[in-house]
């Protein structure tokens, strides 16, 4: 099969996602569930073309989360497990890679259009980089809050493929006076009033050679969910930002006013982007960077152990100034023991990090805390928003041994 037929094929796949009939099949496959740890956490787990079976949160759109033992296998995550998220329900299920093209355009000295061809010829970078979705572990939050009911598996670790904004923005010639650059992609409302979804960076930001345009994931094109053909990778940032089916690039002389940008994705104007439980933010500002965060990914809560060693072993991740220590506690929070960082990966990839410790009979706490370069940490009580947005308390997995 040459790589068109595949599209095409995929394409019938995805299209018959649409159509009533064939989707109910597919919810038919869906035998298996799952119950995240809070309340109504019961998922079905759902098959999509290109996908392993996920936990499924929405169906249309679909949103997918990964089943966290995906976690513990490699710092990678794989494409078919990778989560996917998405606002408005019309999505591009029948790309042809032969005819898309992104447009630059706004206040440029030329305006271009560049075919996935044109960019795929420019000098490639590649970089190792968590996306997360600001709404990770969301289900967790208390008082309880609206929004997707998400465990912690609204994140993953990819190697992406493409080329610096910069380089392609530097081709269409930013102009003086130039504040922000707003990213469009091919999926849009279907009857819904919701706006169309766009976000927007900072002109220096945009500019920083870090931020790319990504048309590959792990050595393959993007799984159509993650934003084939093209998507934006905005490193150390929030998921919103890193754009898929990235099909417009505009330069502004004025800080974009959009719906995604002005009134959604905002965080309270805080030190710690947290407000007392149950209050509103005084202000509020774009969420912008990742808080440092760290997991166990070997054991989860309830196990029962063989009391002696037991080797911990889980991931950390940053906004990308590199994890400098993980450190767990069998006590508490008590007494802290340092772990061992694995491969280093790059400053925004998961670090892998493991640790052996002796544990007496009975119950044990334990906890996971990952600190970066910066001396940033994670709190020891859960910080609070309205959106619930940027959880990172120090994780806690309770086992008994004997
Ligand atoms: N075109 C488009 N891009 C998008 C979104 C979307 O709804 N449409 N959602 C964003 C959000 S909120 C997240 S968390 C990430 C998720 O990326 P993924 O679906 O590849 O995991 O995509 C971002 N890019
Ligand atoms: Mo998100």
């Amino acid at each position: 099969m040459d790589r068109r037929q595949l599209i095409t094929r995929s394409g019938a796949a995805f299209a018959a996602l649409g159509s009533g009939t064939a989707f109910g099949v597919l919810r038919a496959f869906a035998a298996d569930t799952v119950t995240l740890p809070f309340e109504n956490g019961e998922r079905p787990l759902v098959k999509y073309p290109q996908k392993r079976p996920m936990i499924g949160l929405t169906s249309r759109p679909p949103q997918l989360e990964t089943p966290f033992a995906v976690f513990d296998e490699s710092a990678i995550t794989p494409n078919d497990a990778f989560f996917v998220r998405y606002h408005l329900a019309g999505i591009p299920y029948d790309i042809d890679p032969d005819v898309f093209s992104v447009e630059i355009k706004g206040k440029v000295d030329k305006p271009i259009k560049l075919s996935l061809a044109d960019i795929k010829k420019m000098p490639a970078v590649e970089l190792v980089a968590v996306n997360q979705c600001s709404g990770n572990s969301r289900g967790f939050s208390e008082p309880r809050v609206a929004g997707g009911q998400l465990a912690n598996g609204a994140m993953g670790n990819a190697r992406w493929k493409g080329v610096p904004l910069k380089a392609v923005l530097d081709q269409a010639g930013v102009q003086a006076g130039a504040k922000q650059v707003v990213f469009g992609g091919m999926d849009g409302p279907v009857f819904d009033k919701t706006p169309d979804f766009a976000k927007a960076l900072d002109i220096d930001h945009a500019r920083d050679g870090e931020v790319m345009l990504a048309y590959a994931m792990n050595g393959a094109d993007l799984p159509l969910l993650n934003g084939f053909p093209l998507r934006l990778i905005v490193p150390g940032y929030y998921g919103t930002y890193w754009v898929k089916h990235l099909n417009e690039i505009t330069v502004l002389d004025s800080v974009f006013d959009g719906f995604w940008m002005k009134s959604a994705y905002r965080i309270p104007d805080t030190e710690c982007a947290c407000v007392e439980p149950g209050t509103s933010p005084k202000a509020t500002i774009p969420i912008n960077k990742f808080n440092v965060r760290s997991f166990i990914t070997n054991l989860s809560s309830g196990a029962k152990l063989k009391a002696g060693p037991v080797l911990l072993k889980g991931i950390a991740f940053d906004s990308g100034k590199g994890i400098k220590d993980v450190s767990v506690s069998t006590d508490g929070g008590a007494t802290w023991l340092a772990s061992q960082l694995g491969k280093d990966l790059g400053n925004y990839s998961f670090r892998e990090w493991q640790v052996s410790v002796p544990l007496t009979a009975g119950p044990h706490d334990i906890k996971v805390r990952a600190t970066n370069q910066a001396g940033q940490t994670q709190p020891d009580k859960p910080l609070w928003n309205p959106p619930g947005y940027m959880r990172n308390v120090i994780e806690t997995t309770s086992v008994t041994a004997a």
